[in-house]
């Protein structure tokens, strides 16, 4: 058996790594995996929250109102950077503002986090698999004042770390700081995240592809060319290939970096700019695609070069192998009038 080594542990033994290497950005990432615990304890109550404690919605004993578990997680990760005192402000997807943390503590922070605190939340109700992801940059205001919307609208290569927590049918914590991506599953005996994928490797290619095909005939006709080319038989290629969609962005994902595999959330009729959130659902998992050797684009660009111009800016989502993300690429540009 060869030793356990935790998240902690490894993120004290990486600290060197960091360009700015004074502790700060480690315990950053600690206090991180700290509330993903506490959101995966209360991820793994849902079901007994709605049906066994009340719904949502419903009033508790104290009079309060039950609130849902986006909200919870939510409340649970703002609290744990407003206090930690790395952090100078947040965006994330429950709220419709960037917020700047005004203590004294805060304000001196290095950092700005941007988050999705529950991705996939509407597969709560029907116990599949959601996810937090995040993404950290350095401030760019000055240290000691209020954080500013600046700060939140970086280029995703300008991200110093970024990662997801997938609450699936175990928890798993997946960072990069931009050495390479690590994985780590939580023991729930002990408490701990522990190593279980290290060094994580995206395949080249593979026989999966993932998109909500019921928005198939609204999407560009190059994507719609490659999703055909995947349900094709041919045996020298393997094909067809196989068709999985959860419907949860992490979920998906974390599949597609340990099987291979491509995702595909496009711009659509109804919703041009496709549906997913530049800030804290694409870049970070760009940053971990780029670091694990994949590929990650809205159809033209490289994802983690879009400047942002508002904080829920939406963007149309090819990530995954690169072989297949060129493949789907090279479809559009042919295909594009
Ligand atoms: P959410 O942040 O409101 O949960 O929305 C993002 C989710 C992704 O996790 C998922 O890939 C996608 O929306 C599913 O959308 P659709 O139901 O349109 O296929
Ligand atoms: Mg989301």
């Amino acid at each position: 058996m060869s030793k356990i080594v935790t998240l902690q542990e490894f993120i004290i033994d990486r600290q060197n790594e960091f360009p700015f290497a004074s502790g700060e950005l480690s315990r950053l990432l600690n206090d991180i995996s700290v509330a993903s615990k506490i959101v995966s304890r209360d991820v793994r109550k849902a079901g007994l929250v709605d049906h066994i404690l009340g719904t949502h919605g419903a009033v508790n004993i104290q009079g309060e109102e039950q609130q849902k578990l986006d909200v919870v997680a939510d409340n649970q990760f703002i609290k744990m950077f407003e206090n930690g005192g790395e952090v100078c402000g947040i965006a994330s997807e429950e709220n419709d503002d960037f917020v700047a943390f005004e203590n004294k503590a805060s304000k001196k922070g290095k950092y700005v986090v941007l988050f999705d605190p529950l991705d996939g939340s509407s597969n709560v109700d029907v116990n599949v698999s959601i996810g937090t992801i995040f993404s950290i940059y350095k401030r760019i205001s000055p240290v000691g004042e209020s954080a500013t919307l600046e700060d939140m609208l970086q280029e995703g290569t300008k991200q110093i770390a970024a990662g997801y927590v997938l609450y699936g049918s175990s928890t798993m914590l997946v960072y990069t700081t931009g050495h390479g991506v690590n994985g780590f599953t939580l023991d729930p005996s002990i408490g701990e995240f522990c190593l279980s994928h290290p060094n994580m490797i995206m395949p080249e290619t593979s026989r999966i592809y993932s998109m909500n095909e019921g928005n198939i005939d609204q999407c560009h006709l190059g994507i719609q060319k490659y999703i055909q080319y995947c349900q094709e038989e041919d045996k020298s290629t393997g094909r067809p290939y196989s068709g999985r969609y959860i419907g949860s962005l992490v979920a998906d994902f974390h599949r597609s970096l340990i099987k291979g595999g491509i995702y595909i959330y496009p711009a659509t009729n109804s919703s041009a700019a496709g549906k997913l959130r530049l800030l804290y659902e694409c870049n970070p998992l760009a940053f971990i695609a780029e670091q694990a050797n994949g590929i990650a684009s809205d159809g033209k660009r490289r994802i983690l070069d879009i400047k942002p111009n508002k904080l829920h800016q939406r963007v149309p989502y090819i990530v995954g192998s690169k072989k297949m993300v060129n493949q789907v690429l090279e479809l559009i540009a042919k295909n594009d009038n």
